[in-house]
């Protein structure tokens, strides 16, 4: 005789009242016994992503509880209605959102122990399709999780790739355009095959991760922490551990790395910090400059075994964390933490040579530069005001206040197209794209697409001819214009599309893209 286990729905609600997890038993005992499995004893990730503030807090998605309760559609995460009460749920949500009540660690060892290079993995010596391998576009789904490559002749998608779970910045190509590396916010990095449409690897460089960079001779890859406060240079052959360096500000005070950029005639890393005043350069090239001569230089490590990666650290007036480079990259703008100024530092003389007005907190990670008149001119939207700034790179001085219909996160243009185009990203006018035109200066046409929704991100195709525009939604779709006539010319559906990056635009440092 098989007993009959299944209860009536009055009865299981009952029961579960009286279970230990559904008002009695504290967060921490909730989450071990329901949640550590897959995402850590420590909160720091597993198969499942690190639920700790430092990743959480940055999300733009579905409330914590909400997903607790619920569970995630097309991942493998259960809804716990119905084993926890909606008050342990809450309680879940809050501890989840409590910062570590430790500083957790992550060695040089522990990367090399998450590194995981794929058995099914096979090179192939040619391309597996017959695009055009310059004009290949990655699209990054972040509703779902994923990658679509896209021929940017056809717009077909010749693949579409899980990543790890949300994966913030761009994603960087080596400089023959073949391998790209994509980095998640809690620090995973996974090098893709675009010629064998297939993932080589990943490994965890981090706990919690901003960006990456990749060093001019595509050997290495830098990757930014915020936890631990470390830079992690990966090699891009095998994604092992080449060098991981403290980041301590020259009086010892520990700090986040708030991004890294490559500085390729440099042959350096830049290092914008969160907790000191201070810009680093991280040389990889084989004649670094000579080092210990001036009051900013520091050779870390003995005399006669000198440091492959020798750190270079400037003082600044202020701090500055985020940053745009000219095209020569000798000069660094920086946004300064009071979110309404920034400053240039001259690279090679290490010393702030001009003050910028940036008037709501720019966005400076998306800035780009176009000749104007006689001078060249660099672009940047604000995070808080409905406001891109237009700077002369000669003098440093704004040469326009141009108004929008709201705080803007991207702007993109192209070395073909007469045009910038810049979101709206934030309140009840997220809909629009503004063209700008960059002679004039004015704003010549607004884009509202998909009323209603989140219109963000802007690239273009090799030869400029093509925009491709998000649809920032779960339901949402990447739009391709006609960049001459901006009329919409055809419509891919994705999962929350949000950046998309073409090789070709990327790796020859067009002037109308983030580097
Ligand atoms: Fe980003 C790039 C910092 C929030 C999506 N973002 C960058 C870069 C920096 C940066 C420094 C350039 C790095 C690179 O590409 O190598 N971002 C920050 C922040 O400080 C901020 C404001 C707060 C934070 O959460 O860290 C922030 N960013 C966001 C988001 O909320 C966005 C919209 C959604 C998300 O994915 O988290 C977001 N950031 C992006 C994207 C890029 C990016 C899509 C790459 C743009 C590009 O075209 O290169």
């Amino acid at each position: 005789m098989t007993r009959n286990t299944s209860f009536s729905k009055p009865f299981l609600a009952l029961a579960l009242a009286t279970l230990p997890f559904s008002v009695a038993a504290d967060p921490a005992t909730v989450y071990a016994e329901n949640c550590a499995d897959c995402h850590g004893a420590q909160r720091l990730g597993a198969i499942g992503p690190a639920l700790i503030p430092e990743t959480l807090k940055r999300m733009r998605g579905p409330n914590l509880a909400d997903v607790i309760l619920n569970g995630r559609v097309a991942s493998q995460m259960p809804a716990f209605a119905e084993t926890l009460t909606p008050e342990a749920v809450e309680e879940l949500a809050a501890y989840l959102k409590a910062p570590l009540d430790f500083t957790p660690t992550w060695t040089e060892t522990d990367i090399a122990a998450s590194r995981e290079l794929r058995d099914d993995y096979t090179p192939v010596t040619a391309p597996v399709w017959a695009s055009d391998p310059m004009n290949i576009t990655l699209a990054v789904e972040t509703g779902d999780h994923h990658v679509s490559v896209l021929d940017g002749d056809t717009f077909a998608v010749l693949d579409r790739f899980p990543t790890p779970f949300a994966v913030h910045g761009g994603p960087k190509f080596d400089p023959t355009g073949r391998f790209v590396f994509i980095m998640s916010r809690d620090g995973w990095v996974q090098k893709y095959d675009l010629y064998a449409l297939q993932e080589v690897g990943r490994v965890r460089a981090g706990l919690n991760s901003r960006n990456i960079a990749m060093s001019a001779d595509g050997q290495f890859l830098a990757v930014a922490n915020y936890l631990p406060n470390t830079l992690t240079i990966l090699n891009t052959a095998d994604l092992s551990v080449a060098a991981v360096r403290e980041v301590k500000g020259k009086d010892g005070t520990p700090s986040r790395v708030s991004a890294v950029y490559q500085a390729p005639p440099r042959e350096s890393f830049v290092l914008a910090l969160k907790d000191v005043p201070e810009i680093w350069e991280v040389f990889y090239g084989p004649n670094p400059p000579q080092m210990g001569f001036a009051h900013d230089w520091r050779i870390e490590g003995p005399v006669n075994n000198p440091d492959p990666f020798p750190i270079r650290k400037i003082t600044t007036p202020d701090f500055l964390d985020d940053f745009f480079f000219d095209q020569s990259y000798e000069y660094v703008m920086g946004a300064a933490r009071d979110g309404k100024s920034g400053q240039v530092i001259d690279l090679v003389i290490g010393h702030k040579i001009a003050d910028l007005d940036l008037p709501g907190m720019p966005h400076l990670g998306s800035g780009i530069t176009w000749a104007w008149g006689d001078t060249t001119v660099m672009a940047t939207p604000h995070l808080q005001d409905g406001v891109v700034s237009v700077i002369d790179m000669e003098t440093w001085k704004t040469v326009k206040t141009i108004q929008t219909e709201g705080p803007g996160f991207f702007m993109r243009s192209h070395e073909n197209s007469p045009y910038v185009w810049v979101d709206v990203f934030f309140g009840e006018n997220k809909d629009a794209m503004h063209i700008i035109d960059k002679q004039s200066l004015e704003i010549v046409r607004t884009l509202r697409p998909a009323p209603g929704k989140t219109v963000a991100h802007v690239e273009f195709t090799k030869d400029g001819s093509h925009a491709l525009v998000s649809v920032w939604e779960d339901d949402g779709a990447v739009l391709i214009y006609d960049a001459q006539t901006l009329e919409q010319v055809g419509s891919l559906p994705m999962r929350k599309p949000s950046g998309k990056y073409n090789v070709w635009n990327k790796i020859t440092f067009s002037e109308g893209t983030s580097h």
